[in-house]
């Protein structure tokens, strides 16, 4: 079943199996150039994340102001019996994006006796890192790698995996950065495939005081800022930018009619700079976007789930009601 000269899945390191798709790695020069061409300017926030951004990501997760983390994880750990409950015996955990080490921890913990983790993601190494130390803390759980574009889709069919109800796990409200049409194609990727029985376990952030949410994307101690202004590092070292990064100031805003808090950079001065020497110029007051957050009200994010094929069949939240985790699971009249 694992014959690499079948395409196969193929042993890796200690894993079950890790099944290399070759998804096309996002081209960095592409989306910036095309973005920064483009009025307004724009770039995707998937390019946050390199080492330096991960890192700051996860200083940002421990920062007073984001809930969003904090609330999430303590939410899993007061459901955990019931998520054992519904997802039963042997389940089979899918997570695409794989990233959420304490939070997957969390889950298996709840589920007891969980036959399987499937992690996918369309970066290589830390799809592997991460998987690799997971089957190190859960040897006894048969553990795969899908190094894929999980926005195309979930194929798990030709997958080796353990028989069982499989759990789709997307926590974080990552679901959040993506467009409501996005959103969608990226809900109904998880749900083509599904057999009864099997769902979805999604964590959405909710619509709440402005105040709150600006906050939540403008920390006291900068780390935010810091997160949003590496973009531009990022840029100048791996693009042979010119970008005055000191010229540049984060913005954390709140746009009601989109329901979602939206990041930019703003220049403080008339700008020109090169980015592999394309030049750009840039007004005192433009704004670069960077990244978009949907918050959904519980209405909003019924109709989404209704739209891409699923059914809300159970939902928690926080005492405040910060955040809702969504048990969503296929509907078969539509
Ligand atoms: C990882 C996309 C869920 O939108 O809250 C945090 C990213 N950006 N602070 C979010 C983020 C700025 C985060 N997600």
């Amino acid at each position: 079943m694992t014959d690499a000269a079948l395409g196969r899945p193929t042993m890796h390191a200690n894993l079950d199996f890790f099944d290399d798709q070759h998804p096309p790695a996002g081209d960095f020069l592409r989306d910036v150039l095309a973005g920064m061409r483009r009025a307004p300017k724009s770039i995707p926030p998937v390019y946050f994340y390199d080492r330096k951004g991960s890192a700051l990501f996860d200083q940002i997760t421990q920062a007073p102001e984001y809930y969003v983390t904090r609330t999430e994880l303590a939410l899993l750990d007061a459901i955990a019996p019931e998520l054992a409950e519904r997802a039963g015996h042997g389940a089979v955990v899918v997570e695409p994006g794989s990233g959420s080490s304490v939070k997957i921890r969390k889950l298996l913990d709840a589920l007891g006796d969980p036959a399987g983790y499937v992690g996918l993601d369309i970066s290589r190494d830390h799809l592997l890192d991460a998987c690799t130390e997971l089957k190190l803390d859960y040897p006894d759980l048969s553990v795969g790698a899908v190094c894929a574009d999980f926005t195309g889709g979930l194929d798990l069919d030709h997958l080796p995996l353990p028989e069982g109800r499989r759990v789709v796990f997307f926590p974080g409200s990552t679901i959040g950065n993506f467009e409501p049409e996005a959103a969608r194609g990226v809900l109904s990727g998880f749900r083509s495939g599904m057999r009864r029985g099997d769902a979805v376990l999604i964590g959405a952030d909710r619509v709440k005081d402005a105040d709150v949410l600006v906050a939540a994307y403008d920390d006291a101690a900068g780390i935010t800022a810091q997160f949003n202004l590496n973009l531009l590092t990022r840029i100048n070292r791996e693009l042979d930018g010119t970008i005055p990064v000191e010229a540049f100031g984060h913005l954390s805003l709140w746009n009601a009619e989109k329901s979602r808090i939206e990041m930019h950079l703003e220049a403080s001065r008339k700008l020109s700079f090169s980015i592999r020497g394309e030049h750009f110029e840039m007004e005192k007051g433009e704004r670069l976007h960077t990244e978009n957050s949907h918050k959904f009200t519980p209405q909003a994010f019924g109709k989404l789930a209704e739209s891409a094929g699923f059914e809300i069949t159970r939902s928690w939240s926080d005492a405040g009601e910060f955040f809702t985790l969504y048990w969503l699971e296929p509907r078969w009249d539509a």
